[in-house]
Protein backbone atom coordinates (compact mmCIF):
# COMPACT_ATOMS: atom_id res chain seq x y z
CA UNK A 1 0.00 0.00 0.00
CA UNK A 2 1.16 3.69 -0.69
CA UNK A 3 2.76 5.80 2.09
CA UNK A 4 0.59 8.33 3.62
CA UNK A 5 1.24 12.39 3.16
CA UNK A 6 3.62 13.54 5.23
CA UNK A 7 2.13 16.86 5.70
CA UNK A 8 -1.53 15.81 5.37
CA UNK A 9 -4.09 16.04 8.35
CA UNK A 10 -7.55 14.57 8.45
CA UNK A 11 -10.16 16.38 10.81
CA UNK A 12 -12.99 14.76 12.36
CA UNK A 13 -15.82 17.61 13.23
CA UNK A 14 -14.31 20.22 11.23
CA UNK A 15 -17.62 21.98 10.76
CA UNK A 16 -17.33 22.57 14.64
CA UNK A 17 -15.58 25.35 16.27
CA UNK A 18 -12.08 24.12 17.14
CA UNK A 19 -12.51 22.34 13.91
CA UNK A 20 -12.57 25.68 12.15
CA UNK A 21 -9.55 27.21 14.09
CA UNK A 22 -7.80 23.95 13.87
CA UNK A 23 -7.77 23.90 9.89
CA UNK A 24 -6.94 27.66 9.83
CA UNK A 25 -3.88 26.57 11.83
CA UNK A 26 -3.16 23.76 9.77
CA UNK A 27 -3.04 25.75 6.38
CA UNK A 28 -0.85 27.97 7.78
CA UNK A 29 1.35 25.70 8.61
CA UNK A 30 1.23 24.06 5.09
CA UNK A 31 -1.00 21.56 5.40
CA UNK A 32 -3.17 19.74 3.09
CA UNK A 33 -6.39 19.16 5.52
CA UNK A 34 -9.13 16.65 4.77
CA UNK A 35 -12.58 17.02 7.04
CA UNK A 36 -14.56 14.25 7.61
CA UNK A 37 -18.17 15.53 7.22
CA UNK A 38 -21.21 13.52 8.03
CA UNK A 39 -23.87 13.42 5.54
CA UNK A 40 -26.93 16.20 6.65
CA UNK A 41 -30.08 17.20 4.21
CA UNK A 42 -28.50 20.94 4.61
CA UNK A 43 -24.92 21.95 5.02
CA UNK A 44 -23.67 22.71 8.16
CA UNK A 45 -20.42 24.95 6.96
CA UNK A 46 -20.35 28.44 8.50
CA UNK A 47 -17.80 28.25 10.07
CA UNK A 48 -15.63 26.68 7.17
CA UNK A 49 -17.04 28.49 4.34
CA UNK A 50 -14.39 31.07 4.14
CA UNK A 51 -11.52 27.75 4.16
CA UNK A 52 -13.73 26.03 1.57
CA UNK A 53 -12.03 26.22 -1.41
CA UNK A 54 -8.88 25.20 0.56
CA UNK A 55 -9.70 21.71 1.88
CA UNK A 56 -11.00 18.54 1.12
CA UNK A 57 -14.46 17.33 1.85
CA UNK A 58 -14.94 13.34 2.89
CA UNK A 59 -17.40 12.37 3.49
CA UNK A 60 -18.39 9.51 7.00
CA UNK A 61 -19.76 9.18 10.05
CA UNK A 62 -17.73 8.34 13.30
CA UNK A 63 -21.27 5.92 13.45
CA UNK A 64 -19.56 3.90 10.84
CA UNK A 65 -16.59 2.45 10.70
CA UNK A 66 -16.35 1.31 7.31
CA UNK A 67 -17.00 4.93 6.40
CA UNK A 68 -13.66 5.80 8.19
CA UNK A 69 -11.56 3.16 6.84
CA UNK A 70 -12.53 4.07 3.70
CA UNK A 71 -11.60 8.19 4.57
CA UNK A 72 -8.36 6.98 5.69
CA UNK A 73 -7.60 4.80 2.54
CA UNK A 74 -8.89 7.25 0.09
CA UNK A 75 -6.94 10.70 1.37
CA UNK A 76 -3.65 8.58 3.52
CA UNK A 77 -3.72 11.32 5.91
CA UNK A 78 -0.35 11.49 8.34
CA UNK A 79 -2.34 13.17 11.33
CA UNK A 80 -5.75 12.30 12.29
CA UNK A 81 -7.64 14.93 14.64
CA UNK A 82 -10.51 13.29 16.21
CA UNK A 83 -12.47 16.05 17.14
CA UNK A 84 -16.24 15.06 16.14
CA UNK A 85 -18.61 14.29 18.90
CA UNK A 86 -22.00 14.91 20.41
CA UNK A 87 -20.44 17.61 22.36
CA UNK A 88 -23.18 19.84 24.75
CA UNK A 89 -23.69 18.20 27.93
CA UNK A 90 -27.09 18.84 28.53
CA UNK A 91 -28.12 17.14 24.86
CA UNK A 92 -26.31 14.02 26.69
CA UNK A 93 -28.49 13.66 29.71
CA UNK A 94 -31.62 13.28 27.15
CA UNK A 95 -29.56 11.22 24.86
CA UNK A 96 -27.26 9.12 26.62
CA UNK A 97 -26.75 6.28 24.11
CA UNK A 98 -25.95 8.53 20.98
CA UNK A 99 -23.90 10.19 23.08
CA UNK A 100 -22.15 6.95 24.33
CA UNK A 101 -22.17 5.76 20.21
CA UNK A 102 -20.45 9.24 19.12
CA UNK A 103 -18.91 10.16 21.87
CA UNK A 104 -17.36 6.81 23.18
CA UNK A 105 -17.29 4.20 21.00
CA UNK A 106 -16.95 6.76 17.85
CA UNK A 107 -13.11 7.24 19.26
CA UNK A 108 -12.71 3.09 19.08
CA UNK A 109 -14.06 2.88 15.60
CA UNK A 110 -11.56 5.66 14.67
CA UNK A 111 -8.65 3.91 16.32
CA UNK A 112 -9.80 1.05 14.96
CA UNK A 113 -9.72 2.05 11.67
CA UNK A 114 -6.04 3.97 11.75
CA UNK A 115 -4.60 0.40 13.08
CA UNK A 116 -6.36 -1.54 9.97
CA UNK A 117 -5.08 1.06 7.71
CA UNK A 118 -2.11 2.38 9.04
CA UNK A 119 -0.88 2.68 12.17
CA UNK A 120 1.71 5.01 11.67
CA UNK A 121 -0.94 7.80 11.53
CA UNK A 122 -0.53 10.49 14.67
CA UNK A 123 -4.19 10.68 16.64
CA UNK A 124 -5.08 13.42 18.21
CA UNK A 125 -8.53 12.73 20.44
CA UNK A 126 -10.42 15.72 22.39
CA UNK A 127 -10.69 14.97 25.85
CA UNK A 128 -12.44 16.95 28.11
CA UNK A 129 -12.23 18.42 31.81
CA UNK A 130 -16.09 17.19 32.24
CA UNK A 131 -14.18 14.19 32.74
CA UNK A 132 -13.00 15.41 36.35
CA UNK A 133 -17.04 16.46 37.24
CA UNK A 134 -17.15 16.02 40.55
CA UNK A 135 -13.55 16.92 41.48
CA UNK A 136 -11.36 15.38 43.39
CA UNK A 137 -8.57 17.50 43.66
CA UNK A 138 -8.08 21.38 42.76
CA UNK A 139 -6.63 22.31 40.39
CA UNK A 140 -7.08 19.63 38.18
CA UNK A 141 -4.10 17.79 36.42
CA UNK A 142 -3.15 15.01 34.08
CA UNK A 143 -3.21 13.03 37.48
CA UNK A 144 -6.57 13.62 38.89
CA UNK A 145 -8.50 11.25 39.08
CA UNK A 146 -12.23 11.13 36.99
CA UNK A 147 -15.30 11.31 38.21
CA UNK A 148 -17.41 12.45 35.42
CA UNK A 149 -20.84 13.85 36.41
CA UNK A 150 -23.06 13.69 33.16
CA UNK A 151 -23.35 10.58 30.04
CA UNK A 152 -20.99 12.99 27.87
CA UNK A 153 -18.68 12.93 30.17
CA UNK A 154 -18.40 9.13 30.91
CA UNK A 155 -18.57 8.98 27.11
CA UNK A 156 -14.90 10.91 27.45
CA UNK A 157 -13.58 9.19 30.08
CA UNK A 158 -14.15 6.07 27.81
CA UNK A 159 -12.86 7.84 24.80
CA UNK A 160 -9.80 8.68 27.26
CA UNK A 161 -8.74 5.57 28.10
CA UNK A 162 -9.27 3.78 25.02
CA UNK A 163 -7.09 6.32 23.23
CA UNK A 164 -4.71 4.85 26.34
CA UNK A 165 -4.93 2.29 25.42
CA UNK A 166 -4.51 1.64 21.40
CA UNK A 167 -1.06 3.81 22.78
CA UNK A 168 -0.20 0.88 24.66
CA UNK A 169 -1.78 -1.98 23.09
CA UNK A 170 -0.39 -1.26 19.24
CA UNK A 171 1.57 1.23 20.27
CA UNK A 172 0.04 4.10 17.73
CA UNK A 173 1.44 7.75 18.68
CA UNK A 174 -1.96 8.36 20.24
CA UNK A 175 -1.98 11.75 22.57
CA UNK A 176 -5.06 12.92 24.50
CA UNK A 177 -5.77 16.92 25.12
CA UNK A 178 -7.81 17.51 28.40
CA UNK A 179 -9.37 20.98 27.74
CA UNK A 180 -11.00 22.69 29.36
CA UNK A 181 -13.70 25.12 28.49
CA UNK A 182 -12.81 26.90 25.11
CA UNK A 183 -14.62 29.41 23.22
CA UNK A 184 -15.05 32.07 20.48
CA UNK A 185 -17.27 34.22 18.37
CA UNK A 186 -17.86 30.90 16.89
CA UNK A 187 -19.35 28.83 19.87
CA UNK A 188 -22.60 27.20 18.85
CA UNK A 189 -25.05 29.43 20.88
CA UNK A 190 -26.68 26.90 23.17
CA UNK A 191 -23.43 26.68 25.22
CA UNK A 192 -23.84 29.60 27.86
CA UNK A 193 -20.56 31.52 26.87
CA UNK A 194 -21.96 32.21 23.06
CA UNK A 195 -25.70 32.14 25.00
CA UNK A 196 -24.62 35.10 26.92
CA UNK A 197 -22.82 37.45 24.81
CA UNK A 198 -25.53 37.03 21.80
CA UNK A 199 -28.43 37.99 24.24
CA UNK A 200 -26.04 40.53 25.88
CA UNK A 201 -25.57 41.99 21.95
CA UNK A 202 -29.30 41.71 21.25
CA UNK A 203 -30.92 43.00 24.56
CA UNK A 204 -28.60 46.12 24.17
CA UNK A 205 -29.94 46.48 20.30
CA UNK A 206 -33.64 46.45 21.31
CA UNK A 207 -34.01 42.66 19.53
CA UNK A 208 -34.14 40.49 23.22
CA UNK A 209 -36.07 41.67 26.33
CA UNK A 210 -34.82 38.73 29.02
CA UNK A 211 -32.03 36.03 29.05
CA UNK A 212 -33.02 32.86 30.62
CA UNK A 213 -30.26 30.90 32.68
CA UNK A 214 -29.87 27.88 34.98
CA UNK A 215 -27.01 27.85 37.46
CA UNK A 216 -25.35 31.00 37.81
CA UNK A 217 -23.17 29.55 40.50
CA UNK A 218 -20.91 27.02 37.96
CA UNK A 219 -17.34 27.93 37.57
CA UNK A 220 -15.30 27.33 34.93
CA UNK A 221 -12.17 27.59 33.47
CA UNK A 222 -12.67 29.78 30.46
CA UNK A 223 -10.25 29.87 27.50
CA UNK A 224 -10.40 31.11 23.63
CA UNK A 225 -10.36 28.53 21.47
CA UNK A 226 -7.82 29.62 18.89
CA UNK A 227 -4.95 29.35 21.82
CA UNK A 228 -6.19 25.82 22.29
CA UNK A 229 -5.78 24.23 18.75
CA UNK A 230 -1.85 24.72 18.72
CA UNK A 231 -1.68 22.78 21.61
CA UNK A 232 -3.68 20.05 19.45
CA UNK A 233 -0.65 20.11 16.96
CA UNK A 234 1.81 20.86 19.43
CA UNK A 235 0.80 17.61 21.10
CA UNK A 236 0.86 15.55 17.42
CA UNK A 237 4.37 16.75 16.49
CA UNK A 238 6.16 15.29 19.90
CA UNK A 239 8.56 12.61 19.70
CA UNK A 240 6.62 10.78 22.25
CA UNK A 241 2.33 10.72 22.54
CA UNK A 242 0.85 12.04 25.60
CA UNK A 243 -1.82 13.46 27.67
CA UNK A 244 -2.05 16.99 28.46
CA UNK A 245 -4.00 19.38 30.25
CA UNK A 246 -4.92 22.68 28.81
CA UNK A 247 -6.59 25.59 30.49
CA UNK A 248 -5.61 29.15 31.40
CA UNK A 249 -5.54 28.11 35.49
CA UNK A 250 -8.11 30.80 36.32
CA UNK A 251 -11.75 30.32 37.15
CA UNK A 252 -15.00 32.27 36.82
CA UNK A 253 -18.31 31.74 37.45
CA UNK A 254 -21.33 32.22 35.21
CA UNK A 255 -22.23 35.12 36.84
CA UNK A 256 -19.23 36.93 36.17
CA UNK A 257 -19.48 36.18 32.72
CA UNK A 258 -22.68 37.64 32.44
CA UNK A 259 -21.65 40.57 34.85
CA UNK A 260 -18.84 41.36 32.46
CA UNK A 261 -20.88 40.58 29.41
CA UNK A 262 -23.36 42.98 29.95
CA UNK A 263 -21.00 45.47 31.47
CA UNK A 264 -19.02 45.59 28.64
CA UNK A 265 -22.33 47.29 26.94
CA UNK A 266 -23.01 49.33 29.92
CA UNK A 267 -25.48 47.39 31.03
CA UNK A 268 -26.60 45.38 34.68
CA UNK A 269 -27.32 41.88 34.07
CA UNK A 270 -29.52 41.92 36.95
CA UNK A 271 -32.02 43.96 34.90
CA UNK A 272 -32.17 40.97 32.47
CA UNK A 273 -31.60 37.05 33.57
CA UNK A 274 -34.05 35.34 34.77
CA UNK A 275 -33.68 31.97 36.62
CA UNK A 276 -35.29 28.99 34.79
CA UNK A 277 -35.02 25.70 35.82
CA UNK A 278 -34.92 23.90 32.41
CA UNK A 279 -31.68 24.90 32.01
CA UNK A 280 -30.29 23.08 35.04
CA UNK A 281 -29.10 19.86 34.74
CA UNK A 282 -29.71 16.57 36.62
CA UNK A 283 -26.08 16.48 38.02
CA UNK A 284 -23.89 19.22 38.03
CA UNK A 285 -20.29 20.36 37.49
CA UNK A 286 -19.19 23.08 39.85
CA UNK A 287 -15.94 23.80 39.91
CA UNK A 288 -13.50 23.47 37.28
CA UNK A 289 -9.39 24.91 37.14
CA UNK A 290 -6.95 23.09 35.86
CA UNK A 291 -2.69 23.26 36.00
CA UNK A 292 -1.10 23.73 32.63
CA UNK A 293 1.95 23.22 33.79
CA UNK A 294 3.38 19.67 31.70
CA UNK A 295 1.37 21.71 28.67
CA UNK A 296 4.11 24.67 29.46
CA UNK A 297 7.43 23.19 30.29
CA UNK A 298 6.96 19.98 27.49
CA UNK A 299 5.32 21.31 24.59
CA UNK A 300 6.18 25.23 25.26
CA UNK A 301 2.22 25.95 25.45
CA UNK A 302 1.09 29.01 26.79
CA UNK A 303 -2.50 31.00 26.32
CA UNK A 304 -3.01 34.48 25.04
CA UNK A 305 -6.26 35.84 25.49
CA UNK A 306 -7.29 36.52 28.95
CA UNK A 307 -11.14 36.41 30.36
CA UNK A 308 -11.59 40.32 29.96
CA UNK A 309 -10.30 39.98 26.42
CA UNK A 310 -12.53 37.05 25.70
CA UNK A 311 -15.56 38.21 26.96
CA UNK A 312 -15.38 41.58 25.17
CA UNK A 313 -14.13 39.33 21.86
CA UNK A 314 -17.34 37.50 21.93
CA UNK A 315 -19.93 40.49 22.72
CA UNK A 316 -18.08 42.65 20.28
CA UNK A 317 -18.38 39.94 17.64
CA UNK A 318 -21.87 39.28 18.50
CA UNK A 319 -22.66 43.03 18.14
CA UNK A 320 -21.40 42.96 14.69
CA UNK A 321 -22.78 39.84 13.45
CA UNK A 322 -26.29 40.95 14.61
CA UNK A 323 -26.02 44.55 13.03
CA UNK A 324 -25.23 43.13 9.57
CA UNK A 325 -21.50 43.99 9.74
CA UNK A 326 -20.12 40.39 9.87
CA UNK A 327 -21.42 38.25 7.08
CA UNK A 328 -21.19 34.68 8.91
CA UNK A 329 -19.02 33.56 11.66
CA UNK A 330 -15.45 33.52 10.86
P1 LIG B 1 -18.77 21.32 18.26
O1 LIG B 1 -18.70 22.75 17.81
O2 LIG B 1 -20.03 20.82 18.90
O3 LIG B 1 -18.45 20.39 16.98
C1 LIG B 1 -18.70 19.02 16.99
C2 LIG B 1 -18.40 18.44 15.62
O4 LIG B 1 -18.64 17.02 15.63
C3 LIG B 1 -19.25 19.02 14.48
O5 LIG B 1 -18.43 19.21 13.35
C4 LIG B 1 -20.25 17.89 14.21
O6 LIG B 1 -20.74 17.87 12.89
C5 LIG B 1 -19.35 16.67 14.44
N1 LIG B 1 -20.09 15.42 14.65
C6 LIG B 1 -21.04 15.17 15.59
N2 LIG B 1 -21.48 13.89 15.47
C7 LIG B 1 -20.76 13.33 14.46
C8 LIG B 1 -20.75 12.03 13.87
N3 LIG B 1 -21.56 11.07 14.29
N4 LIG B 1 -19.88 11.79 12.87
C9 LIG B 1 -19.06 12.78 12.42
N5 LIG B 1 -19.04 14.02 12.92
C10 LIG B 1 -19.89 14.29 13.94
O7 LIG B 1 -17.58 21.00 19.27
P2 LIG B 1 -16.23 21.84 19.61
O8 LIG B 1 -16.54 22.82 20.67
O9 LIG B 1 -15.58 22.27 18.34
O10 LIG B 1 -15.35 20.70 20.31
C11 LIG B 1 -14.51 19.85 19.55
C12 LIG B 1 -14.23 18.58 20.34
O11 LIG B 1 -13.60 18.92 21.58
C13 LIG B 1 -15.46 17.78 20.74
O12 LIG B 1 -15.09 16.42 20.75
C14 LIG B 1 -15.77 18.23 22.15
O13 LIG B 1 -16.49 17.25 22.85
C15 LIG B 1 -14.36 18.43 22.67
N6 LIG B 1 -14.17 19.42 23.74
C16 LIG B 1 -14.67 20.68 23.59
C17 LIG B 1 -14.41 21.62 24.57
C18 LIG B 1 -14.89 23.04 24.44
O14 LIG B 1 -14.90 23.74 25.46
N7 LIG B 1 -15.24 23.50 23.25
C19 LIG B 1 -13.64 21.27 25.70
C20 LIG B 1 -13.14 19.98 25.79
C21 LIG B 1 -13.40 19.06 24.80
P3 LIG B 1 -22.12 18.64 12.45
O15 LIG B 1 -21.68 20.01 12.02
O16 LIG B 1 -22.59 17.78 11.33
O17 LIG B 1 -23.03 18.66 13.64
O1 LIG C 1 -22.17 25.12 30.52
C1 LIG C 1 -24.14 26.51 33.30
C2 LIG C 1 -24.11 25.00 33.11
O2 LIG C 1 -23.00 24.23 28.35
C3 LIG C 1 -21.28 25.78 31.39
C4 LIG C 1 -18.64 21.70 26.36
O3 LIG C 1 -17.84 22.31 25.36
O4 LIG C 1 -17.19 22.42 28.11
C5 LIG C 1 -18.51 22.47 27.66
O5 LIG C 1 -19.38 21.89 28.62
C6 LIG C 1 -21.94 25.97 32.74
C7 LIG C 1 -22.63 24.72 33.30
O6 LIG C 1 -20.53 24.06 28.94
C8 LIG C 1 -26.96 27.75 31.40
O7 LIG C 1 -24.96 24.36 34.09
C9 LIG C 1 -26.15 27.99 33.41
O8 LIG C 1 -22.34 24.61 34.67
O9 LIG C 1 -21.45 26.23 28.34
P1 LIG C 1 -21.84 24.94 28.94
P2 LIG C 1 -20.09 22.76 29.78
O10 LIG C 1 -21.24 21.98 30.26
O11 LIG C 1 -19.08 23.19 30.78
C10 LIG C 1 -16.65 21.10 28.34
C11 LIG C 1 -15.21 21.25 28.77
C12 LIG C 1 -16.87 20.20 27.20
O12 LIG C 1 -16.06 19.30 26.94
C13 LIG C 1 -18.19 20.25 26.52
O13 LIG C 1 -18.13 19.67 25.23
O14 LIG C 1 -22.97 26.94 32.60
N1 LIG C 1 -25.32 27.15 32.73
N2 LIG C 1 -27.16 28.35 32.61
C14 LIG C 1 -25.79 26.99 31.49
N3 LIG C 1 -25.31 26.28 30.45
C15 LIG C 1 -26.00 26.34 29.29
N4 LIG C 1 -25.53 25.67 28.22
N5 LIG C 1 -27.15 27.06 29.17
C16 LIG C 1 -27.68 27.79 30.19
O15 LIG C 1 -28.71 28.44 30.06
Amino acid sequence: MAEHHPRRALITGITGQDGSYLTELLLQQGYDVVGLVRRSSTVSFERIAHLQDRITIVSGDLLDEASLIEALRLHRPAEVYNLAAQSFVQTSFGQPVLTGETTALGVTRLLDAIRIVDPSIRFYQASSSEMFGKVREVPQTETTPFYPRSPYGVAKVYGHWITVNYRESYGLHASSGILFNHESPRRGLEFVSRKISHAAAAISLGRQRELRLGNLDAKRDWGFAGDYVKAMWLMVQQDKPGDYVVCTGETHSVREFCELAFAHLGMDYRDYVVIDEAFMRPAEVDLLVGDAGRAASELGWHRAVGFQQLVAMMVDADLDLLQGKLKGIS
